[in-house]
């Protein structure tokens, strides 16, 4: 029997209601398989917790953390909190205190799911976020508070270290598709320091990957590309916030950001990765049940594959993929089906597989 740790913290909002649905999917996977477990640990770091007790994580928390195999992750974010501050104490803390630094996002209209762009079926997708500096960098301040004379300032880092690694991690997983193709996406006629060492480091480690075709796209102008020609493009490497912002109208173009999955990936396993739905915590439909738990499945599928149980990761995407060509679709696609009903349809389809 092959048996994973899991540390599960599904935050805030519908955070709570996929990541559960998603506990419920893998345990369905994990009870047909026969020769696989998962032991679930829950941890309640939230903004509730924040407001009760001051703290997201508690002290000695990340150390308890990190002998898990992996983290299953909802979403942060409240209306109670200030997003500054959920985002640095939860999320923020566990991606650079864990240096996953490479935070990989699919892209892709899954059957069934209509995108309102012409020509979508043609989006396939890796977005490669760098996740660890840059304009996440958290070096900057404010001074002179309250007066007229007030500054902030908000300082992007760029080590060659930093974009080095990322940058060798985006050339691997080109190398490792069928088109292998690989896409820089940078500001560098503008931000004229830290965007230049991002694209001079990127050519030079092109050097090792000759098989890999390259090309390199302005972050304004991808945004065209990306709706007016997606079969262009094959994986795309970017700062932490460009491909923030590029991963989230990639989902959209996909269908919906309900369905889209994200990996926190610590490539060198020193500390384990965090797998988590793109979208946050949805507070205007939390608590309903309508939420999309698709991204969450997917979700699933990548930290399976992280686990290496690959077997059971393509069992589960091809029931991901059975059930939006159903039509079973939750609001955000268009349908009427509720969280619950779409969990409990990809249990039944895992159990008759
Ligand atoms: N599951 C993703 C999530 O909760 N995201 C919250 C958020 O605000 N993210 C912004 C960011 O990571 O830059």
């Amino acid at each position: 029997m092959r048996s994973h740790r899991i540390a599960v913290i599904p935050g805030d909002g519908i955070g709570q209601e996929v990541i559960e649905a998603g506990k419920k999917v893998l345990s369905a996977l994990a009870e047909k398989s026969g020769d696989l477990c998962f032991e679930f640990v829950d941890f309640d770091w939230s903004s509730q917790r924040y407001l009760e007790k001051g703290e997201y994580i508690p002290a000695g928390g990340l150390d308890k953390l990190s002998r898990f195999d992996a983290i299953y992750f909802g979403a942060v974010g409240s209306q109670d909190v200030p997003d500054h501050i959920s985002l640095w104490e939860l999320r923020l803390a566990i991606c650079q205190g864990f240096d996953q630094y490479a935070n990989v996002r699919p892209a892709r209209v899954l059957p069934g799911v209509n995108s309102r762009l012409k020509g979508a079926e043609s989006i396939d997708w890796i977005i490669v976020r760098e996740n660890s500096e840059g304009e996440y960098s958290g070096n900057g301040g404010r001074v002179h508070q309250g007066f007229p004379d007030e500054v902030g300032t908000e300082v992007s880092v760029f080590t060659k270290k930093g974009v080095e690694r990322i940058h060798r991690f985006a050339f691997q997983l080109a190398q490792s598709r069928p088109r292998k193709q690989l896409t820089l996406v940078t500001k560098s006629n503008a931000q004229r320091y830290g965007m230049v060492l991002w694209d001079e480091v990127f050519f030079e480690v092109a050097k090792d990957y000759p098989d890999v075709s390259i090309d390199r796209e302005l972050v304004d102008a991808v945004t065209t590309r990306m709706v007016l020609k997606p079969e262009t493009m094959d994986v795309i490497v970017a700062t932490n916030l460009h491909a923030d912002i590029l991963s989230d109208l990639a989902a959209a173009l996909s269908g919906s950001l309900g369905i889209a999955p994200t990996a926190n990936l610590n490539p060198a396993r020193t500390f384990p990765s965090m797998f988590e739905p793109i979208h946050g915590s949805a507070f205007d439909i939390a608590g309903k049940g309508i939420a999309n738990p698709v991204g969450s499945f997917w979700t699933a599928v990548m930290m399976l594959e992280h686990l290496g149980e690959s077997t059971a990761a393509e069992r589960l995407m091809a029931a991901i993929e059975r059930l939006t060509a159903s039509g079973l679709q939750t609001k955000d696609l268009g349908g009427t089906a509720t969280t619950r009903d779409v969990t409990q349809a990809i249990c039944a389809d895992i159990e008759r597989q």
